[in-house]
């Protein structure tokens, strides 16, 4: 498809799944997906720096901590590709280790352009390292990187950062699921969680004092109003993030000040809401250790490595495609 296919068919998308989300009754909703134009992915690159937030830094630890025990653990005959072009530094670590053994081929897989643009200028100067960009949602990344294997290659799969948690759960085992059938034995797939921790604390980073992830939050409409004609006024929301004990995980919401209305020319609605009510934007599920043990059997992998990060509880897991 021609890049102006692609961007039609983009449109096309964000425009079926906005109607879906606000255009039904009871709780109005937005794949958060969304939330990552260019602005947002700026805007969530800020959130990975606030003090309150240490989701990435504990990630980045771990991978720098373990990523020679990583390379002593995987076949020498690798490629390695990334879903989600990643943010430079916690990937480094890994092809730096590997790529010491001997030369390999990294794919960054990712649907935003800019995205891999800046993932080049980050990791793409790494000696034994050539970056390959995979312009393409994650599982027609995973197919074409299992299409151009070589006999006798393995591939590792990067999926970092706790981006699982921002799945349902029955999501989450699906695109496992997914993506171990696209492995082969000796294959593995290193997986980033965010463990639970205290509510306190998880709270602190979903609401950090400076208003990053507010404006991350909010971002979301006035990428409607931008993409989309929407006419959503901004100062009408507000930012909320909670914590769901039985479900564990954080919702993000951006919730209504008052009773209003807002047509998104586009899609050709108008969305009303009562004071109060809220568009509920994301999940962030914070795991267990088994729990994830669970999740990466229920797809079918194989022993599981783990490490994990005291200062901000998160785990590191190697999973082994047998
Ligand atoms: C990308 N993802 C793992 C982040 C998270 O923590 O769920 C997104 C995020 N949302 C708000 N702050 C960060």
């Amino acid at each position: 498809m021609s890049a102006q296919g692609i961007q039609h068919a983009l449109q096309a998308d964000f425009i079926r799944d906005v109607r879906a989300g606000l255009g039904k009754s009871g709780q109005k909703e937005l794949p958060s997906s969304y939330l990552y134009d260019e602005i947002g992915a700026a805007l969530f690159e800020a959130i990975t720096l606030l003090p309150e937030y240490g989701l990435t830094r504990a990630d980045a630890r771990l991978l720098e901590l373990h990523a020679a025990e990583l390379a002593r653990r995987l076949p020498v005959s690798l490629v390695v590709a990334e879903l989600g072009s990643g943010s430079g530094r916690k990937t480094r670590w890994i092809l730096e280790a590997l790529a010491g053994r001997r030369p390999l081929d990294y794919y960054p897989i990712d649907i935003s352009r800019p995205a891999l643009v800046k993932c080049r200028g980050e990791l793409g100067r790494i000696p034994g390292v050539t970056l390959i960009e995979m312009e393409h949602s994650y599982l027609d990344g995973l197919d074409a990187v299992v299409a151009e294997r070589q006999s006798g290659q393995s591939v590792l799969f990067l999926f970092l950062g706790s981006t699982i948690g921002n799945f349902d759960q029955a999501g989450a085992v699906d695109f496992l699921r997914q993506v171990r059938a696209r492995l082969e034995p000796g294959d593995a797939l290193l997986l980033g969680t965010d463990l639970v921790k205290p509510v306190d604390q998880l709270l602190a980073a979903y609401n950090d004092a400076t208003g990053v992830t507010a404006a991350f939050n909010l971002n979301i409409l006035a990428r409607i109003n931008r993409e989309l004609g929407g006419e959503f006024a901004l100062a009408d929301f507000e930012h909320r993030a909670i914590y769901n004990h039985g479900k564990r995980r954080i919702e993000m919401h951006l919730r209504s000040k008052c009773r209003q209305q807002a047509r998104i020319r586009d899609a050709g609605l108008t969305v009303r809401l009562e004071e109060g009510e809220t568009i509920w934007t994301e999940s962030s599920h914070k795991f267990r250790l088994e729990d994830v043990n669970a999740m990466a059997q229920g797809a079918g992998f194989g022993p599981t490595i783990q490490w994990t990060d005291e200062e901000w509880p998160f785990a590191e897991s190697l999973l082994m495609a047998s």
